[in-house]
């Protein structure tokens, strides 16, 4: 039978290259994020390329109610849901804590934290009442080390990477599986988030090296969530050749 997977944050980057890579692979997609315009039309191309079932769902993770309803929306036989991707994210902003925007701040633990936790809430009882599913959690290379002004984006990592060991603990009754995936740079829409647009500003993190790109993410993704039945990647870290850590880089 066909599997169905919910990505969230699927109108750029990392969300974006998973709805592909399952496209491809035959999967029903329920693809979801703010920008419509962009859902539909990767909904259109998705569909014309593989002929695969897609519904979008347009909502912010930020707001309780609107997940709900979101997924409260969707037919019976699309609740149940194999494979949740939390991807929705951003970093806002790159200051040290005395100065920091404290707008950046709530921007960041609405989404990266209080957003996965929605969605997780909402979709994890469809899974526990099938005793079935996988939910990977898209934490990042932050979630492991601090890097300075990373402070605030650092924590929500931490908090995932933390969040995904006691969603683990807490489904493992059920047989679901959680994994967390920690990507160091990936050459996404990231940066010009972080830069408020300044897309000069942008490029420059990735200047004189080569970084990881959505889709390298994507296929580990993918790898994961098509491990057998007995076997969970609890948490993967994926970083480009030329970074060693936060803040090791090696540049031409
Ligand atoms: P992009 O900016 O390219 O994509 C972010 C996605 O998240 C967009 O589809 C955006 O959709 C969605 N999103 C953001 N805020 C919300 C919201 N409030 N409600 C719903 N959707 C939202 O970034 P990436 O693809 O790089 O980021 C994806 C994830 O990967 C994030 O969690 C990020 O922290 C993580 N990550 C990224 C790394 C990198 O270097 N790029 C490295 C490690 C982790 P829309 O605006 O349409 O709502
Ligand atoms: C994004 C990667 O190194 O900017 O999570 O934290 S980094």
């Amino acid at each position: 039978m066909e599997k169905t997977v919910l990505i969230t944050g699927a109108t750029a980057g990392i969300g974006q290259a998973c709805a592909k890579i399952f496209a491809s692979n035959k999967y029903k997609l329920i693809l979801t994020g703010r920008r419509s315009e962009r859902l539909e039309s990767l909904k259109n191309e998705l569909q014309q390329q593989y002929q695969v079932e897609i519904i979008t769902l347009n909502f912010d993770v930020r707001d309780k109610n609107q997940v709900e309803t979101a997924i409260d929306s969707l037919p019976e036989t699309w609740k149940a849901i194999d494979i949740l991707i939390n991807n929705a994210g951003l970093a806002a902003g790159l200051d040290p804590i005395q100065s920091g925007d404290i707008d950046d701040w709530e921007r960041m633990i609405d989404t990266n934290l209080k957003g996965l936790l929605y969605m997780s809430r909402k979709v994890s009882p469809l899974m526990t009442a099938r005793k079935s599913g996988h939910i990977i959690n898209i934490s990042s290379i932050a979630g492991k080390e601090v890097y300075p002004n990373g402070n605030v984006y650092c924590a929500t990592k931490h908090a995932v990477s933390a969040l995904t060991r006691g969603m683990r603990i807490d489904l493992l009754p059920y047989g679901i599986k959680v994994s967390a995936i920690c990507p160091g740079m990936v050459e996404t829409e990231f940066s010009v988030v972080r830069f408020h647009g300044d897309e000069d500003k942008a490029g420059k993190v990735y200047d004189g090296l080569t970084p990881l790109s959505a889709m390298d993410i994507a296929e580990t993704i993918y790898f994961m969530a098509t491990r057998p039945a007995h076997v969970n990647l609890d948490d993967v870290v994926i970083m480009p050749t030329a970074q060693g850590s936060s803040r090791d880089t090696f540049r031409n």
